[in-house]
């Protein structure tokens, strides 16, 4: 007898789209999980003894994630205790406790992007070539199929060709985009965008802007009269500022969140690439991060729309760890 829903009330097309994702998800972190196989994989070979080997296995490819020096210690730490108190008794039990461990860790920066504005202005920050503006791509047309009206503004008025890229993505998704040419204000530009949301009551406002080293003072300056000039406008705004990471850079990533939030007040990330990076372990540094706690909207793990996921500490995790074939 063929059903179409199971009991939960899932269908099989839901189904068959969430295995779809989960697979995507998996192979965009294939790379960081093949560097964790090493010390994870053996742990799950049958019911073995826990001995120092599989420990320092398991730190080293802790370590070779970048999941940082503090916070490896603080797992291996806390893993050690249970052992020595025995209240794991196979590298199974290991493996289960270290999953709940790692995903504690993360849970704190799972936090949706929330739109709680009309029109919500939202800011793209970070570094070069990061994937500001492709995000923001894939984020018209998600907002878009929510039903939300969307406009595009194009502060980054910096690089060549960047108003082109802007406005393809605006083409594709058949959302208006507000620019001025190369080389004009970038601050005057988003007000433009901002008084034009206004006027055609637009529900979301994506404002790209120019990659800039975040120890160039210079050029922050220049992202803090953007901020300072929509603020003038609306004293709420942006609504959210949000620091796009490349998920290869490793620990660079931990200045680049301190001095943006610094100049502009982040309310959120996302992390690109990280299938191209084996270094997903990130993640676990920046929520260890001392004095900011920012949240990851969405992780980037390939260049297709579907491939901007929202960021989900258990099913990072569990893409992260489990063995099976990719
Ligand atoms: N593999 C992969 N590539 C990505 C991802 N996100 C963005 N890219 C690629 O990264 C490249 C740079 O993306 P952009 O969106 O132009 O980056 P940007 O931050 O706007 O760059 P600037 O405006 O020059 O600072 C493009 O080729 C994107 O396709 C991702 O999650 N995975
Ligand atoms: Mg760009």
């Amino acid at each position: 007898m063929s059903e179409d829903t199971s009991e939960s009330g899932v269908t099989d097309k839901d189904g068959a789209e969430k295995a779809g994702l989960w697979g995507r998800m998996r192979k965009g972190l294939a790379k960081t999980r093949a560097q964790l196989a090493v010390g994870v994989g053996n742990l799950l070979l049958g019911e073995r003894e826990i001995n120092d080997d599989v420990l320092e296995e398991l730190e080293t490819a802790l370590l070779l994630t970048d999941v940082g020096i503090e916070t490896t210690e603080a797992i291996m730490k806390d893993l050690a205790g249970q052992v020595a108190r025995q209240e794991l008794n196979d590298t199974r039990a290991l493996y289960a406790s270290l999953k709940n461990l790692l995903v504690q860790r993360l849970e704190p920066l799972q936090r949706r992007l929330e739109i709680s504005h009309q029109p919500h202005v939202v800011f793209f920050v970070g570094v070069n070539g990061v994937g500001k503006t492709t995000t923001i791509g894939k984020l018209a047309k998600r907002f878009q199929a929510e039903g939300r009206s969307v406009m595009l503004a194009a502060g980054d008025t910096f690089r060549a060709a960047a108003v082109e890229q802007l406005k393809a993505w605006g083409d594709r998704n058949d959302v208006p985009v507000i620019a001025q040419g190369q080389g004009s204000d970038s601050a005057s530009v988003v007000y433009d965008a901002y008084e034009s949301a206004r006027a055609r009551d637009v529900d979301v406002l994506l404002v790209d802007t120019a990659g800039r080293l975040q120890a160039k003072t210079q050029l922050m300056d220049e992202l803090k009269k953007v901020h300072r000039v929509v603020k003038r406008l609306d004293s709420d705004a942006p609504h959210s500022v949000i620091l796009v990471l490349d998920g290869g850079v490793g620990q660079n990533a931990l200045s680049q969140v301190e001095l943006f939030d610094e100049a502009v007040d982040l309310t959120g990330l996302v992390i690109t690439k990280l299938d191209g990076s084996a270094k997903a372990g990130v993640l676990f540094a920046i929520a260890a991060m001392p004095d900011i706690t920012v949240p990851v909207h969405y992780i980037g793990v390939g260049e297709s729309i579907d491939d901007l996921r929202d960021f989900e500490a258990d099913v990072f995790v569990d893409a992260l760890l489990k063995p099976g074939d990719d």
